[in-house]
Formats: C-alpha cells, structure tokens, sequence
C-alpha cells in the first residue's frame, strides 16, 4: 500500500530488535528498557548543547535534535531512542504561536476557547514538516541497530493546552468545552489529530521504527466522556502512521480505568504509570497486549537497594503480560542522577 508518508528510502523497521519483538508480543531474551524524557535536562551534555537555543528552536534544528536523541543512548546503551521534539512542534509548524516556558512547559500566545478561535486554526502545510523528516533521517542513519521510537501528542492532551493556553491541573475549561460546545470540540480535536498524526506518520516515514502516542492527560477524563469525545479523534491520530506498519504504544497518566478503551483506538502496546501493578494492569486488558513502564520516577532518588528491590517487582509483575519493555511510569525528573538510570538499565539486561 502507498502512504504520502512513506520514503522509499527506509528499508529496516528493526523488527529483529529486542523492543521491536516485544511490542510485537514476543519476548525477547533480555527485556528491553528505554525513558521517557530520556533526552533532556537530566543530562549535563544536553544542558551543554542547549545553552543559548530556545527549546523549540532546538527541536526544528536537525543536526541538534539529531544529537540530543542520541546522547541517552551511547551513555546509558537502552534499546531505544526516542525523537528529541515535543508534542505541540506540530501546532507551532502550522503557524500558531506558541514557546515552551522554561520550568512551565507549553505557553500560547491566544488560547483557543471559541468557534471561531477554531475555525481560524491554519492546516499543516506537509512541507513545513522538512526539519523533522531530516532529523529523524539523520538520527536513524547513526543509530545502528538501535531502533528510533517517534511520538505525539494525542488530539485531547494537544487541545487541553490549546485551550487552557498553557500546563494546568485538571483541564477544566477543556472539558467544561467538550461539554457546553460539543460542535466546536469535534472540530478543534478534528484538527488536532490531523496535525499530531501528520508529526507522528512523518517520523515513521522517514524511518522511526515505533509510535508513542503520549495522552498524557487522559487521566482527567471519564470513561463515558473518553469514548464519546475523545477515543475516535485518537484512533484517527494514529491511523497514518499505523498504515506505515510500525507498532503503536499508547499511554497516560492516571489513566488506569481507561486502560481498555485506550487500547481499543488501535494501539498494539499500553504504557502504564506507577500507580497501577503491572500484573493489574494485564489483568484488564485480558493477559493479551504488551506493556510499557512502570518504575515509579520518585524512586530514584531511593538508596540503591530500594530501587532494585521495586525494578525487581516491576519484571516479576510484567511476566503476566505476553511481553514487556521496562521503562518509568513518567518521564526522568530533571534533577536524576544519569548514574542511576545506567544501572537500571544494567541490572535489568543482567536479569534474565
Ligand atoms: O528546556 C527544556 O529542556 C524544556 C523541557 C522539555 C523537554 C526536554 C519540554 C517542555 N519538552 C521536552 C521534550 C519532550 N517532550 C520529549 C523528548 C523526548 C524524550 O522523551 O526524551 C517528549 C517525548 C515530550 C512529550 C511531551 N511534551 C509530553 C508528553 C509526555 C509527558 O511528559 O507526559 C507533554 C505533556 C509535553 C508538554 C511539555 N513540554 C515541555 C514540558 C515541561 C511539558 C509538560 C508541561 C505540563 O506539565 O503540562
């Protein structure tokens, strides 16, 4: 099948990788580990690369982003690397204003609250998609074996920022919108699933091997309002990028009792946050669909013996699954010591 997304020029997906085969659903002889946020403030080289470059800038330079994806991976040798970019990279290409606030996260210049906020949202120009195809070129050509996982931002959490206008706790006026103006809410998460999911089947194109789809603030959400309101906008977000073959993670953050809606959009991983057992979490979903996580990132800053004691029930409680690839239940606090996240990763590829 032709795809617009596809370049003719990928042609290994690394399905003979540990983390390829496990989010197949196979189990690999090691089990295979990466981070969220692996890339990023945790690390003094990347501290060093960014000085000066605005972190946005830093996302659309390829030859930066490029570098910034790889650090984690000579330094701390997990089995992935993900895309040094962030989820609203599409909303900025598509001409919104929109910066990341150091220590804050997402900031827009106008929220986007009303009919006609949305119906002057621009579209997404393919074109303006250049610098991540290039970065991700860039970045498979020296990875090696080393599968690349691309990502996005799912169309709820992407629309909770564009609403709110910036971070907030529990999305009130997102989903005080959903509600009161249901016309305008099909048309905003419309929109943003058009462009997470052209950001997401862009890195697969041009030769990621893996999608995440980050629905960081599903939590917030009921069952009842995520399969009404949000579920098929994010089965259409990953709809390009699945055509391409890869496999779809999916995760969120408190999202525990969404588990099996979240799958039902098409996702052939879950990711799972620290609050919900692996072994529960597998349960729910029938003992059949691989899983990601869940090291609980406050742990580690524990003493080692804690932290190894916690990591050995996160494997023991992932054996309930058909496969697992390890990684924390969020993304690396900044404030990490590297050193620990390398013998995470050595103690877990030591650990049959
Ligand atoms: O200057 C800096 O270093 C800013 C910090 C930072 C970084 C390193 C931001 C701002 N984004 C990123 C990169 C990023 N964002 C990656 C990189 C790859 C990696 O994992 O190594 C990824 C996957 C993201 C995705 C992202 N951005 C999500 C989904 C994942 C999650 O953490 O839940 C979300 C919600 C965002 C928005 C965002 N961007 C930045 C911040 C601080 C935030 C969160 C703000 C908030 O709490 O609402």
């Amino acid at each position: 099948m032709s795809s617009p997304y596809a370049l003719p020029s990928v042609t290994n997906r690394h399905e003979d990788s540990a983390l390829v085969r496990a989010y197949r659903g196979m189990r690999p002889e090691k089990t295979p580990i990466w981070f969220m946020r692996q890339a990023g403030r945790s690390l003094p080289e990347y501290r060093d690369l960014r000085v000066g470059t605005d972190m946005l800038d830093a996302c659309l330079t390829p030859e930066l982003a490029s570098e910034i994806t790889l650090q984690p991976v000579r330094r701390h040798h997990v089995d992935a690397a993900i895309f040094f970019s962030d989820i609203v990279i599409p909303v900025r290409l598509a001409g919104v204003d929109v910066t990341i606030v150091a220590g804050r996260g997402p900031v827009l210049a106008s929220p986007v609250r009303t009919a006609a906020d949305v119906a002057a949202l621009p579209p997404l120009d393919p074109e303006a998609l250049a610098p991540v195809r290039d970065a991700v070129t860039m970045t498979v050509a020296q990875l090696g074996a080393t599968p690349l996982i691309g990502f996005a931002g799912a169309p709820y959490t992407l629309a909770s920022y564009l609403v709110e206008g910036g971070p907030s706790k529990e999305q009130l006026r997102t989903r005080a919108l959903m509600h009161s103006d249901p016309e305008t809410w099909s048309a905003l998460l419309r929109w943003c699933s058009e462009i997470t999911g052209a950001f997401l089947a862009a890195q697969i194109g041009a030769g990621a091997s893996a999608g995440q789809l980050f629905d960081s603030w599903a939590g917030s959400l009921s069952l009842a309002d995520y399969t009404e309101h949000v579920a098929r906008h994010s089965a259409a977000a990953i709809a390009p990028a699945k055509a391409l073959g890869v496999p779809i993670v999916h995760f969120g953050i408190g999202t525990g009792e969404l588990l099996g809606a979240m799958h039902g959009i098409g996702a052939d991983v879950m990711g799972v946050d620290w609050r919900l057992p692996l072994d529960e979490a597998s349960r729910r979903l029938g003992d059949t669909v691989p899983l990601q996580g869940n090291i609980d990132p406050a742990l580690l800053t524990a003493p080692w013996p804690v932290i190894e004691a916690h990591v050995r029930d996160v494997l023991a409680r992932g054996l309930a699954a058909p496969a697992h690839v390890v990684n924390l239940g969020h993304g690396v606090p900044p404030d990490t010591d590297p050193d620990v996240l390398t013998r995470i990763v050595e103690f877990v590829h030591a650990h049959a």
